[in-house]
């Protein structure tokens, strides 16, 4: 059976230009920075995000682990969100490669502002150990994909600079932030010392992940992410994906956002389900399964319907729109959600 798959939008395929341009690569070794195709895949980041320089990264995950080990010194701690990928799905990496230990905080609704992070701000107490390091996401995954506007992010980053605290972006879905938010990538970068980025989500790409900031930030990264086994060879192989990606697919975007309410609207409706579409503003769905099932039963009734979505725990269930679902699929998905939920 050909399943519908809701899981993420990390299971999208590279499309047939990417195969192509892939095939068609110039390569290089990039550990000696001679790879074509990845310098010119850095250019583009980097003057996309308007930052000095970029470096392609294996996943986002060690291009987030690599700038928290830029920014902190072991010992420090760094605020995030409660939620945030970083605090729950990086394998504890911040305290392991870095030293460093989380401080989450819980934003309303899943959107960090100053209320929420400044009094976990410590520095200078003899008793408690410093922040080093603020971290955002946007937009934010486990929170069910929420956007944080612009204002919000500068407001975090001029108050972090003002106390010497470094602020990282974990934009994993940056493109989806900026087709909710309607406005340039660079604005969205601005702010930040240092921003993550994903080409293998709703971007398409097969693997890879960027980090953007200053120059000399960069080229101290460049070390860290060998010191983690991430110093690739002939990787303009799969930059040649990561440029397509960039140059070709971030408009379709607004796409998975239609089609993702189109999911909301249509789940809203059916009992046992509680979701808010408002609330939906790119394409993540996080909802709560309250009936006669709970979400892991209806994680394998869906299964067995064809339609693949992730259960978080027993109560929460995600979904995730991307290019390889299309309108009629979301259509069947929620078809198959009424019935399962009968
Ligand atoms: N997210 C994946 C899973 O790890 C949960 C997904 O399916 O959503 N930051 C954010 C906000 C992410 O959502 C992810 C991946 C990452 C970082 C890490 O990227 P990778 O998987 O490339 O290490």
């Amino acid at each position: 059976m050909n399943h519908i798959d809701l899981r993420s939008d990390t299971v999208t395929k590279p499309t047939d230009e990417m195969r192509e341009a892939m095939a068609r690569a110039e390569v290089g070794d990039d550990v000696f920075e001679e790879d074509p195709t990845v310098n010119r895949l850095q250019e583009l980041a980097a003057a996309m995000l308007g930052k000095e320089a970029a470096m392609f990264t294996p996943t986002g995950t060690m291009g987030n682990q690599i700038c928290i080990r830029l920014h902190t010194q072991p010992g420090q701690e760094v605020i995030l969100e409660e939620r945030s990928h970083i605090f729950n799905m990086e394998m504890s990496a911040m305290a392991v490669v870095s030293g460093t230990l989380a401080r989450p905080v819980r934003g309303e609704d899943g959107v960090l502002d100053w209320r929420f992070i400044e009094p976990a701000i410590r520095k200078g107490n003899p008793h408690v150990a410093d922040t080093g390091l603020i971290t955002v996401e946007n937009t934010l995954n486990l929170a069910g994909g929420v956007v944080m506007r612009i204002e919000a992010m500068e407001d975090i980053c001029q108050r972090g600079h003002a106390l010497g605290l470094p602020v990282h972006l974990d934009g994993a879905r940056i493109f989806n932030a900026v087709t909710a938010l309607k406005r340039d990538v660079s604005e969205i970068a601005r702010p930040f010392d240092s921003v993550m980025f994903c080409l293998s989500k709703g971007l398409g790409a097969p693997v890879g992940s960027m980090i953007a900031g200053p120059r000399e930030f960069i080229k101290r990264g460049r070390k860290i992410r060998r010191m983690l086994g991430g110093g690739m060879r002939q990787a303009g192989v799969l930059a040649a994906a990561g440029i397509v990606a960039l140059e070709k697919m971030t408009s379709r975007i607004a796409e998975d956002h239609s089609n993702a309410q189109l999911l909301a609207k249509g789940l809203a409706q059916v009992p046992g389900i509680k979701l808010d579409p408002e609330r939906v503003a790119t394409n993540i769905l996080v909802f709560e399964v309250d009936g006669p099932i709970d979400a892991k039963d209806l994680q394998a009734r869906l299964k067995e319907r064809g339609v693949l979505a992730i259960a978080l725990d027993s109560r929460q269930m995600r979904m995730v729109t991307h290019k390889d679902v299309s309108r009629a699929d979301c259509e069947r998905a929620l078809s198959a959600v009424q019935e399962a939920m009968k």
